[in-house]
């Protein structure tokens, strides 16, 4: 991975110097440095798409189990009316950018006909064993402008050779299988969890792994590069994407883009426990956390669980405290034994999307004039009208030497409001670090609401207060900060 360390600087400066981003009649030397890691153009793009789906989906939906041991018979997996357009249909109806499925999970069963293993569709009665449930979601995400993403558990519960190293040339295999012939891949997931015991390939015994090194990973993460240089990695040590640390949809409070890639591993024991997983400002890798989290309390469906979709209250808070907190959710949602998502599953989706849509809009923000208490350079570029002009590409910045300053936003008139989304210019490094926002409902400054890290975004939430004027402060930063957006919603009925 070293090697790539200056293509992020590379691909960020581009980014900041690009047409269309330099707005305002300022010269490019007028932009401020990157400070830190910066993201490389896809995971720009990654933070972008904000919301995705898990499909939990295999042997184990058909045992009715959560892992599967290895040994299951391939004439379990037979859905009665598989479709993966209905999978995609729910998905951008709920307003997901992408879905991401469990090619293979720990059990080794694999949805797609691999020609490195008897243990797949191929030898189920499904589609008479010439199916391929990859294949067919990899085309309805398409159909339907879904990014189309893939798990593939390093830990294969199956495989004869696992915990030897002719386990590690299946797994890539595999990989090149699924990286080759399904089109573009924008995620590809890899799993820390190892519980030791299996089936493999008859041996039914404990195996266990040297996390550290026995998967080889920059081998591994070498070739998906190779395969598909626009594909994201995510595991506990990224390289792209990092695990939140937790199961429950919940991001830190205070989250950081940096993390030292070269101190974690995926299945790093102590990773949820050690300030891992939080990322650190000093961190000199960009790997922003990803919120993985199942709408039902089992990651596969289980007809049990058909009583226990989370509510939208639940589901909202889970979308505050990932997307609200710059982190991307992918939230889980396990196709059922026909091969459908379940109509609660589907129901609670829509129900979840009308919520957000009706909070996050009209930004009021839009017809507010806005002030800053110092601004970068002697031209328009880096005013503070860029956080209120609706394009993300552009941002109010301050000297070099400024690291704290308001931006007041006066409204047309007295304005009722209940949240504030704050966006900072992420291409240029992540750097604020504490943010206050107060609202002058009656002539007096009142805080409504304050923090520490912002990041991609960050979503206040405070009682709904009605005044003219709105004060966000940046109260401290590790270097200028560059605020890309500051929009203000009400809530329906608030
Ligand atoms: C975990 C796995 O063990 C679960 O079965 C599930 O796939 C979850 C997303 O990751 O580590």
């Amino acid at each position: 991975m070293r090697k790539l360390a200056a293509v992020p600087v590379l691909i960020a400066t581009l980014w900041a110097g690009a047409p269309g981003v330099l707005r305002g009649g300022g010269s490019a030397e007028d932009a401020p440095r990157p400070f830190g890691p910066v993201p490389t153009g896809p995971q720009l793009r990654w933070h972008a798409l904000e919301f995705y789906g898990f499909l939990h989906f295999g042997v184990n939906t058909f045992t009715d189990k959560e892992w599967g041991y290895g040994d299951e018979d391939e004439r379990i997996f037979d859905p009665s009316a598989l479709d993966a357009r209905q999978w995609a249909r729910v998905a951008r109806d709920a307003g997901m950018k992408g879905l991401i499925i469990t090619a293979k999970h720990h059990d080794g069963f694999c949805l797609w006909p691999s020609r490195h293993t008897e243990h797949s569709v191929r030898r189920s009665p499904w589609r008479e064993g010439k199916g391929d449930v990859v294949g067919e979601l990899s085309r309805a995400c398409r159909e339907y402008g879904l990014e189309f993403g893939v798990y593939l558990s390093p830990w294969d519960r199956n495989h004869a050779e696992y915990g030897r190293p002719a386990y590690l040339e299946y797994y890539r295999n595999q990989l090149r299988e699924l990286l080759t012939q399904y089109g573009p891949t924008f995620e590809v997931w890899f799993d820390g969890a190892n519980g030791g015991d299996g089936y493999y390939g008859g041996a039914r015994e404990t195996r266990r792994i040297d996390n550290r090194t026995y998967y080889d990973w920059p081998t591994t993460w070498n070739l998906v590069r190779s395969l598909q240089p626009g594909a994201l990695m995510f595991s506990d040590a990224g390289p792209d994407i990092r695990w939140v640390g937790n199961e429950r949809g919940v991001a830190f409070e205070t989250s950081w883009y940096g993390l030292d890639r070269s101190r974690v591993y995926p299945g790093h024991p102590t990773y949820s426990k050690d300030g891992t997983a939080v990322g650190r400002p000093e961190g000199p890798d960009w790997v922003p956390p990803e919120v993985d989290v199942s709408i039902r309390p089992g990651w596969f469906y289980h007809p049990a669980e058909d009583s226990k979709v989370k509510s939208l209250e639940r589901l909202l808070e889970i979308y505050y405290s990932s997307v609200g907190r710059g982190a991307n959710l992918l939230l889980n949602v396990p196709p059922d034994r026909r091969g459908l998502i379940a109509d609660a599953d589907a129901g609670r989706l829509l129900e979840l999307r009308r919520a957000l849509d009706a909070r996050f809009a009209p930004d009021l923000a839009r017809k507010a004039s806005v002030r800053a208490s110092s601004v970068r350079g002697r031209t328009a570029r880096f005013r503070a009208a860029r956080v209120n002009d609706g394009d993300p590409a552009t941002y109010w910045a301050t000297s070099d030497e400024v690291t704290t300053g308001d931006l007041v936003l006066t409204f047309p008139a007295p304005t009722r409001f209940d949240h504030v989304v704050l966006q900072e210019f992420v291409a240029l490094g992540q750097r604020v670090a504490g943010w206050r926002i107060d609202a002058e409902p009656d002539g007096r400054w009142t805080t409504v609401a304050e923090g520490t890290t912002v990041g991609y975004k960050r979503i206040a939430r405070f009682p709904a207060v009605t005044a003219r004027r709105l004060r966000v402060s940046i109260t401290k930063s590790l270097a200028c900060p560059t605020v890309a957006a500051v929009e203000v919603y009400l809530s329906p009925g608030a």
